[in-house]
């Protein structure tokens, strides 16, 4: 599509009255800088004596493709109705939002540079702490309210219609499950992997299985997710001594199928685990998928009685966790996969003194969790399949 632009776009040295004119900040002094990280939007922090603030502007565009990649702003709509959303749910988990500028796509929400980006820290050799168990609970607790076991038919039916997101759902659809199965521009990799991506794009295996997770992300309307919810997407540290985790960036929500959420974090896990173990480092990267599934699971069982169709009986539950399991390793396998010879890579590989061996490491593990997630029972498999190479 063609974005023309009609809004305002925020520099650095427009913030700090931007804030006061919004009634967010006083006369005070304010020192802004620009953090942008992620590959769609701009981020500013604002800092002054008594106040701490973000500011999140989606451009017209992909910001880390410039102009040539049109998108439309109004994915800001989306990030904001979706953290409203989730408010509802889980509100301790995700930033504090101060208020949506809808006329200029902007968000203003807490300051959160007293903590780290999960992927950076992993990155830097530090531990998951308590944070696998926090995110499993956060796709249990966001599921099960928003699915048709928490919420009637009726007001469930609103919530799809209200989170229906075609042009975002559309980037995952072309970027994460097809695009690296195909001849496309947006593709690249490190030239050790000539061969496999080759292979990849002639392999009718994958391709057939990747088309199931692609059909089923289209349709499967299980749940209302994150919809981008790799690690680059979780901050965690201490506030006040007790450990903190907030789940922020969720521009792709919509209601959809849960395994995407959960395979989305396994996939990143999965790769930061391939680079601890590149690099030598040990840690508690092996457990992750285990600590977050069995949190999920809990969560979602302790909330089942409490379920508004009891239609649904004890053994739909089992039924259904299994069909979540399965989907999750298949989502968490495109994940790998996409983030090696798509259009978007990991700093997790990238930054490895070599990152040959461990990306292919990495891609071959993708392709077993696509193919063979029907056999995988559970987490144990995974790690033996982690831990063969
Ligand atoms: C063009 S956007 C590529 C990726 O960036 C976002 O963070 C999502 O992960 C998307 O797939
Ligand atoms: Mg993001």
């Amino acid at each position: 599509m063609t974005t023309t632009q009609t809004y305002r776009i925020l520099e650095a040295d427009d913030i700090a009255a931007y804030l006061r004119e919004r009634g967010h900040a006083d006369g005070g002094d304010l020192t802004v800088r620009e953090v942008s990280d992620g590959n769609m939007n701009r981020v500013f922090i604002a800092t002054g004596p008594t106040l701490g603030l973000a500011v999140k502007q989606a451009l017209p565009w992909v910001r880390v493709a410039g102009p040539s990649w049109p998108m439309s702003p109004s994915r800001a709509d989306a990030e904001a109705r979706a953290y409203a959303q989730v408010a509802a749910v889980a509100p301790d988990t995700i930033p504090a939002i101060l208020g949506y500028d809808a006329a200029n796509y902007a968000l203003t929400m807490e300051d959160m540079s007293d903590l780290r980006v999960l992927r950076t820290v992993l990155n830097e050799g530090g531990s998951y702490g308590d944070t696998s168990r926090h995110v499993g609970a956060f796709v249990a607790a966001l599921s099960f309210a928003t699915s048709d076991f928490g919420m009637p038919s009726a007001d469930r039916k609103a919530l799809i219609a209200a989170s229906v997101s075609p042009e975002l759902c559309k980037i995952t659809e072309d970027v994460v499950l097809s695009e690296p199965y195909i001849e496309h521009e947006h593709n690249h990799w490190h030239p050790a992997l000539n061969d496999l991506a080759a292979a990849f794009r002639a392999d009718p295996v994958l391709r057939t299985e990747v088309a199931d997770l692609r059909h089923t992300f289209m349709t499967g309307a299980q749940a209302l997710l994150h919809g981008d919810l790799h690690t680059g997407s979780i901050m965690v540290g201490d506030r006040e001594g007790a450990p903190v985790v907030r789940v922020f960036d969720p521009e792709f929500s919509f209601v959809g199928p849960i395994g995407f959420d959960l395979g989305l974090y396994w996939g990143n896990a999965l790769v930061s685990a391939v680079r601890a173990r590149t690099l030598g480092l040990d840690g508690d990267h092996a457990e992750q998928l285990a600590l977050s599934w069995q949190a999920f699971e809990t969560e979602f069982r302790r909330l089942w009685p409490t379920r508004v169709d009891t239609f649904f009986d004890d053994a739909y539950l089992d039924r259904f966790l299994r069909r979540v399991w399965s989907d999750s390793l298949g989502f968490a396998g495109a994940e790998i996969v996409r983030r090696i010879i798509g259009f978007a890579h990991l700093t997790d590989l990238t930054t490895l003194p070599d990152p040959g061996p461990a990306s292919r490491e990495a891609l071959l593990l993708g392709r077993a969790l696509i193919v063979n997630r029907a056999e995988l029972a559970g987490p144990e498999d995974v790690r033996a399949l982690l831990e063969k190479k």
